[in-house]
Order: C-alpha cells, then structure tokens, then sequence
C-alpha cells in the first residue's frame, strides 16, 4: 500500500493529470449519449432522481482508469460506491454525470466531477462540461483554472450584489426551500438552479454567481466544486469534515464578502 503522511509533487502530479485526461475521456462518452438520449432507458432512484446506462457506463471508464493507474488507491463512486476507503489511502470521489436531470432532458448544465482526498483534505478537484468544452480544475495551494485561464471569485459584499446558486433535490423539505428562498430575497439576493451543484458551484469560482447553497449535497456532487471555489479565493462550510467522502449534508460556498450574510439564509439543522 502507498501510503505517505501528506501527498507531495511527485503523488499528485500523475493523478492530476490523469483526472483531467480521463474527465475528457468520461465526458465524451457522456456527450455521445446525450447526443442519442432516445436510446437511453432511464430509471428512477426516487422522487425526481433518475438514472440511466450513460451514468452507468460514464463511471465505469473513470473507475476503471483511475483504480488500474492508481491501484492504491480508494474510490467513491455516486453509482458503484465506495471500495477500499481508509483513512490512510487517497481516495477518488466521482460523480459521473452531476446533473443527471438536465442531462436526459437535453438541456447542457451537467458535468463529470473527480475530486481526489488525502489525509483529510480534497487535494485536487476537476470538473468537465463536455457541452461547452469547458474543464475546470484546481490543485489544493496552486489555484484554480477554467480552460487554463485563472478563476477568482466575485468581489461582492451584499447578497443583493449578484445570483446566488441554490440546489434542491428531493432529499430535503419543501419548507426549507421556502426559507431559503424567502431570506435570500429578503436580503435583495435572487436564486438561480441549474439541476447540477458541481456545475453552479463552478459558476461560484468563476465569479459569476456570488454563492451556491443547499440543505443536502452528497460528497461526490460537491468536493471537487469546492476545491474550485476555495482555491479561487472563496469559503465553504467544513463539508469534508462534517461528512467524509461518502455522506452527505448542508453546503454554504460563496465569495469572502457575502459568506455570512449567506449562512444566515441555510435553515437551522
Ligand atoms: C444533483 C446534485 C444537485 C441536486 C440535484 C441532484 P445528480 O446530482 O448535483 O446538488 O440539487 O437534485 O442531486 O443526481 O444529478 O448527480
């Protein structure tokens, strides 16, 4: 086992190149479904959470390049699970297509997202829109990029400054999409959903939105965002630490200036 106290150039360097090869990899077998989605037999999960082959077969490809390359290493994956996770091992946390239900009704806000953890810290983080031909990536220390070009998070200081991401799923209440709603426009802010939270966290490092939130987000559908958004000079709740890499739970991630004022708007848990 390869196990080492803290991940160095020579442990990350390979893995970050191959989480950005094998997004594009993944991400244009993604785009050949979405080109034919009238092939696809879609399945439910529950309330508004469907699957289908492409998901399947998407993550399939990264677990297999990923766990041949890196055989030390653990992987989550949102459609196979979790193998070999220890708290000594690095581990793969995947989400092969984030925004399952824009993805199947042709609409283009969905991503492969690949996060990577070591000794208890998301160490790299890469996410993919195959539509747009866009890769966001990011190194813990070394910034955060979109197409190469450096990301940085907006400059805001008011909610009422910008478009607040907000992601909902049928994991949680119908009431506590109403606060959230009710206080951000209390507070001038306006929301905005894609369907993906990777992705609109991704939007969040941009600059283009000022924040993301939402009252239940699984690991795989947020780590690698939140590396994006912390290394373009952002904040986020402590997800990693209060979930791990297989749970799942609240996230505020948002630019420095409109943190605060932006947790006051999550539902009391
Ligand atoms: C999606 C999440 C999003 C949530 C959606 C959905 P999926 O993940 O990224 O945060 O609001 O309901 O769960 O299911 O498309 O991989």
């Amino acid at each position: 086992m390869d196990v080492m106290d803290s991940p160095d150039d020579a442990f990350l360097d390979p893995r970050f190149s191959a989480a950005v090869a094998v997004a594009r990899e993944a991400g244009g077998l993604a785009l050949s479904h979405f080109r034919n989605l009238g092939a696809l037999t879609v399945e439910s999960k529950g309330v508004q959470d469907p699957v289908s082959e492409a998901d399947r077969q998407t993550e399939a490809v990264i677990r297999s390049r990923l766990t041949t390359q890196f055989p030390d290493d653990a992987f989550v994956g949102e459609e196979t699970g979790a193998t070999g996770v220890d708290p000594d091992r690095g581990t793969w946390v995947v989400d092969p297509i984030d925004g399952t239900q824009p993805f199947l009704l042709g609409l283009p806000t969905w991503c492969v997202s690949i996060a990577y953890v070591h000794s208890s810290d998301i160490r790299l983080g890469v996410i993919y829109n195959p539509v747009t031909d866009e890769i966001y990536a990011a190194r813990r220390g070394r910034g955060a990029t979109l197409n190469g070009a450096v990301m940085h998070v907006s400059g805001a200081r008011r909610l009422s400054e910008g478009l607040t991401g907000l992601g909902c799923s049928a994991r949680t209440s119908p009431q506590d999409l109403a606060f959230m709603a009710e206080h951000l426009r209390a507070a001038g802010g306006m929301f905005h959903r894609v369907g993906s939270g990777a992705l609109t966290l991704a939007y969040v490092a941009t600059g283009q939105l000022i924040g993301y939130l939402e009252m239940h987000i699984n690991a795989w559908d947020c780590l690698a965002a939140i590396l994006l958004v912390e290394e373009a000079g952002g904040v986020s709740t402590p997800f990693l630490a209060e979930n791990g890499v297989t749970g799942g739970g609240p996230i505020v991630a948002s630019a420095p200036g409109v943190f605060d004022e932006l947790r006051s708007v999550l539902p009391a848990t």
